[in-house]
């Protein structure tokens, strides 16, 4: 497997991290998204993500886009370890949490979104403020969710779809400087997390793209 991505996007941390736990080794193609204009805005990555956007994965000559589709697809084709629950009720639980950051507070603070406010809106000095109110409110709804279920992990004890993006949440929460221990659930599945390798060697401090 191929995976385009950036070091510091959540979307690809998410992707990083399954594929670990799922011990798929892959190839890793960094799409630097500030170099050159952007290079997910090239002709050439066009031609694998017409979206222009980071992760795109590359199995068997397909193409996968979205992180949540991505996620699915990895758990078809490699079902062991598993992520996403059987259990009907689990199941959508953790798939409310995904949608929560995937649909809720991550594209609040994409980038074309920032560049598109900042340019058009003339908003330079609130972006800031206005990616830690998003972030704020998507956590407290978060923090409110996981009070019913969770336990070292979103889901109990077992370690789950919702965990892949919760945590690379928590490190793009962090770079708009908004406090983690004000959400104690979610502060104890980053503690809980850190040390297992899959979610270690997926930090964008580790990736080949990260500047020194
Ligand atoms: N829902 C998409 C989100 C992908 C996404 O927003 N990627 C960001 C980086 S985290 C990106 O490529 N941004 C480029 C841009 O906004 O121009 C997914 O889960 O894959």
């Amino acid at each position: 497997m191929t995976l385009y991505n950036y070091y510091r996007s959540s979307a690809s941390y998410r992707v990083r991290i399954i594929l670990n736990y799922k011990n798929i080794t892959y190839k890793y193609v960094p799409i630097h998204l500030l170099d050159s204009g952007g290079e997910h805005r090239s002709d050439e990555y066009k031609k694998i993500n017409n979206f222009q956007q980071v992760p795109s994965l590359l199995h068997d000559k397909n193409i996968i886009t979205q992180s949540m589709a991505i996620a699915q697809y990895l758990e078809d084709v490699q079902p062991e370890p598993g992520l996403i629950p059987h259990c009907h009720l689990d199941k959508s639980y953790v798939l409310q949490i995904c949608e929560i950051i995937n649909s809720g507070i991550q594209p609040l603070q994409n980038l074309s979104l920032l560049q598109k406010i900042k340019k058009d809106f003339n908003a330079e000095k609130e972006i800031t403020k206005w990616c830690q109110f998003w972030i704020k409110k998507g956590l407290t709804s978060l923090e409110g969710q996981l009070k019913t279920k969770s336990g070292k992990f979103a889901l109990g004890d077992t370690v789950s779809l919702a965990d892949t993006f919760i945590v690379p949440q928590i490190y793009a929460s962090l770079r708009y400087s908004v406090n983690i221990d004000d959400f104690p659930c979610i502060k104890k599945i980053e503690d809980n997390t850190k040390n297992i390798k899959a979610f270690a060697d997926a930090h964008p401090d580790k990736q080949i793209d990260c500047p020194k």
